[in-house]
């Protein structure tokens, strides 16, 4: 059954990130990163997946670029390494660094595909990470510097900016899990590192705009929150982690405050002043959506369950499994409607104030080239989204995550969440059917759009 017709103009696009997919990672200049350092002590990414090489990307960008094409894609969203631009997080820029994302720009524009890049997708440059990462404001700053460099050499092409990228998975999974680099394990120490990327974001859309920059968001994950009882304690639970989940980010940036006084309390530095910065007005909105979370007071069963990591039993509230639905290679439950509930819940929350809305990321792990489980879940969810468009949420386009397999973080090359096929050894790319499955959607929105 063919889609639904969404409206002329629509951008249908494919996401990927540099440290999952470039490789390269200490070639032409780039230095190390907090996750280079990470990845590479033994027994951090599973069945010791060499992310050092990732999809080899660097090298074959064309080739992506081409796959993009045969797309019909609209437009890609990449990342930017900070450390290949500006090796020690601050000072030198490296020239070839640029170089590389402008080559990638030109490609892209020559095949009439907008390159729409993210400046900051989880890789710190080590220096700054050894340093205390995004537990020190002066991480912010140097974001904000190298993000006017970037800005300066490829505004004129690029027409479409990301900050930064969820930074939610960065404070929780990295510096209160440490599940994640830098592998800390602060708990609710760890909301410093929400608050300095908060920061960061807000004065880099600031250079970004002063070097001539237009058209800036954000992407941040979103996920609705389902108690997992009525009882009290399980809807303290759920209340909590929806405010840090859904909440602590999105509200200082769309309303310039924290969604509760007792956040705003444990935020360093001159907190007030900051929000001023954090909600510089944007140009759109970037939702991450893969599906619901189910969630109550801390349970021993709970323990295990987030994303496949283990939950300590420190913290005020413990995810459950949601059945019921089927689910991902990954084991994520596959929920399409969720995405309208987020979107729902976005416009509910903040009306007017909310700005047009990019899908930024959705897409799932499944094996094998014909991949029908990919093929029902997108299929889904863009029924779902163009509901949640039908009952008034401005949504302007769509990105897939992922163009390719690419190095699922700790996961390694086991979850893969590729319209088309990476085979590691070789890096030989083979389009998988969803691949041929959005083409021809795209194909046939155009058709009608
Ligand atoms: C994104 O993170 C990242 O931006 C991207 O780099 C990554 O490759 C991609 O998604 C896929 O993971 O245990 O069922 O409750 C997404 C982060 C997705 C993390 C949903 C938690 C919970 C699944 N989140 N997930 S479940």
């Amino acid at each position: 059954m063919t889609l639904p017709p969404f409206p002329h103009g629509f951008l249908w696009g494919a996401s990927a990130s540099a440290f999952q997919t470039e490789g390269a990672a200490a070639a032409e200049g780039k230095g190390p990163s907090g996750w280079d350092a990470f990845a590479a002590e033994p027994g951090r990414i599973k069945d010791g997946a060499d992310a050092a090489r990732g999809t080899g990307f660097h090298e074959r960008y064309r080739e992506d670029v081409a796959l993009l094409a045969g797309l019909g894609a609209g437009a890609f969203r990449f990342s930017v390494s900070w450390p290949r631009v500006v090796p020690g997080g601050s000072g030198p820029v490296n020239a070839a660094g640029l170089d590389f994302y402008d080559r990638l720009v030109d490609e892209l524009c020559a095949h009439g595909i907008t390159p729409a890049p993210t400046l900051y997708h989880w890789d710190t440059p080590l220096e700054l990470e050894e340093a205390g990462g995004w537990l020190q404001r002066d991480t912010a700053y140097r974001f904000a510097d190298y993000a006017r460099v970037v800005a300066e050499r490829l505004a004129d092409r690029v027409p479409m900016w990301i900050t930064v990228n969820e930074p939610a998975e960065v404070t929780l999974l990295g510096y209160a899990l440490g599940e994640h680099a830098p592998g800390k394990k602060l708990l609710f120490d760890a909301l410093p590192a929400a608050h300095h990327q908060l920061l960061a974001h807000g004065l880099a859309v600031g250079a970004l705009r002063a070097a001539g920059a237009r058209n800036i968001g954000l992407a941040v994950s979103h996920t609705p929150v389902w108690p997992a009882s009525e009882s009290e304690e399980d809807r303290f639970g759920a209340d909590l982690y929806d405010t840090i989940g859904n909440w602590l980010f999105a509200d200082p940036i769309l309303t310039g405050r924290y969604p509760d006084e007792n956040f705003a309390a444990l935020m360093p530095g001159p907190v007030a002043d900051d929000l001023a910065v954090i909600s510089a007005p944007l140009d759109w909105y970037g939702v991450n959506y893969y599906n619901p979370t189910r969630v109550g007071a801390p349970a021993p069963e709970a323990v295990e369950s987030f994303a496949g990591f283990e939950m300590p039993a420190e913290l005020p509230f413990g995810i459950r499994e949601i059945e019921g639905y089927e689910t991902t290679a990954f084991g994520w439950p596959v929920v399409p409607d969720g995405l309208r509930e987020m979107l729902l819940l976005l416009k509910a929350r903040y009306g007017d104030r909310l700005p047009p809305v990019y899908i930024t990321e959705n897409g799932c792990s499944y094996d094998g080239i014909e991949d029908a489980g990919r093929i029902r879940y997108l299929d889904g969810h863009l029924r779902a989204l163009h509901r949640a468009m039908a009952e008034g949420v401005d949504v302007r386009g769509y990105f897939v995550w992922s163009l390719t397999d690419n190095i699922e973080w700790i996961e390694g090359a086991a979850q893969r969440f590729g319209l088309v096929h990476v085979d590691y050894p070789t890096l030989r790319r083979t389009p998988k059917d969803s691949y041929r499955w959005y083409r021809d959607v795209i194909r046939a929105q155009r058709a009608v759009g």
